[in-house]
């Protein structure tokens, strides 16, 4: 295996997008899309709520002064914020465990036992980066919204999990359309904590790197119906798995009630199948077990056809490029 790091982008038949080779390199992944703005998007609930829009002003300055390496910025929350978070963590917390699957369930017992999880304050993102660092090696870095996918996907393969630190509007504590400290903190971090789990995430972000607009496409669809809307069997009963489900009440009840529908897990047709990122979704895609759909996502993840090869070193934090052998 000959290295090509350097000759990707120039050499014109092995033309793929930059990608990150270095964990330094996520301080140029910060591409945001900016549709649910709340300065922009008169649906999003603090539109016309100038306090809040100042108030995610400030911290999203916060993310945008971030540098890899950086101690975590920390927020002092306001009251009305904590007691958000204290409508969303109650009332979640009392359906998790008849609708959420085992390791989301082993996950929030162990932050709440380590890390300082409960209703009466929003966890830190130093705290809970310096947890996960533990379990599985995952560290996070504070974004100021919702990210392109091309860069969100680029970040996990160097176990880096982007989050967002303010939180939604205290009009809305049950759903959001847009991610926020509540989505992050209740529904990716458990997760997160799994070592299994934490595997196939760096995976789909290894496989991401310098792959086409179109398989990012399709790969970010992939994440969209597992990662974050995912429901899996297990012991007979329909859970819920995805991120996007897990820290919302409205929708965490809608897609375990008997209204939507749902589809077998199968990464081809999953793929190409619109999503639905207003409101909640259609259709839900529901695999076997949590480890069958970790299996297909990682089966379709390496099947990803591109002209050279990665490989992350865990030692220096590096991803190597190498030819196609
Ligand atoms: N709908 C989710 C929530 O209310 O927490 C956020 C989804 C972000 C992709
Ligand atoms: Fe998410």
């Amino acid at each position: 295996l000959k290295r090509v790091a350097d000759d990707v982008r120039t050499v014109p038949e092995e033309k793929a997008p930059w990608f990150p080779q270095q964990i330094k390199d996520l301080d140029r992944c910060n591409m945001l899309i900016t549709k649910f703005d709340p300065d922009l998007d008169c649906d999003h609930p603090g539109y016309n709520d100038s306090e809040y829009r100042k108030r995610r002003a400030a911290i999203s300055e916060l993310a945008f002064r971030y540098k890899q390496g950086d101690p975590l910025p920390t927020v002092e929350y306001t009251a009305e914020e904590i007691s958000t978070w204290r409508k969303v963590y109650q009332q979640l917390r009392s359906i998790y465990p008849r609708l959420a699957c085992r390791q989301f369930l082993d996950g929030l017992q162990q932050l709440e036992k380590e890390c300082g999880y409960g209703e009466d304050r929003i966890p830190q993102l130093r705290d809970v980066s310096a947890f996960l660092k533990e379990k599985t090696g995952f560290q996070l870095r504070p974004v100021a919204g919702l990210l392109s996918a091309r860069d969100f996907l680029a970040s996990l393969a160097f176990r880096v999990f982007q989050c967002t630190q303010y939180i939604r509007h205290s009009s809305s504590p049950m759903h959001s359309p847009e991610p926020d400290c509540c989505h992050e903190l209740l529904g990716h971090i458990p997760m997160l904590a799994d070592k299994e789990f934490a595997q196939f995430s760096q995976e789909i972000g290894l496989a991401s790197l310098g792959a086409s607009d179109e398989e990012i496409e399709k790969l970010s669809t992939l994440y969209w119906f597992t990662v974050e809307f995912g429901l899996c069997k297990q012991n007979g009963e329909v859970k819920a798995y995805g991120a996007g489900l897990l820290s919302s009440y409205g929708e965490l009840v809608y897609a375990l009630s008997n209204e939507p529908e749902y589809r077998l897990f199968n990464p081809e047709e999953t793929a190409v199948q619109p999503y639905q990122d207003q409101t909640y979704q259609s259709v839900y895609f529901v695999s076997e077990s949590f480890e069958d759909a970790k299996m297909k996502l990682r089966k379709y993840s390496a099947s990803i056809k591109r002209p050279f090869v990665v490989r992350y070193d865990p030692f220096t934090c590096n991803v190597e490029v190498l030819d196609q052998p």
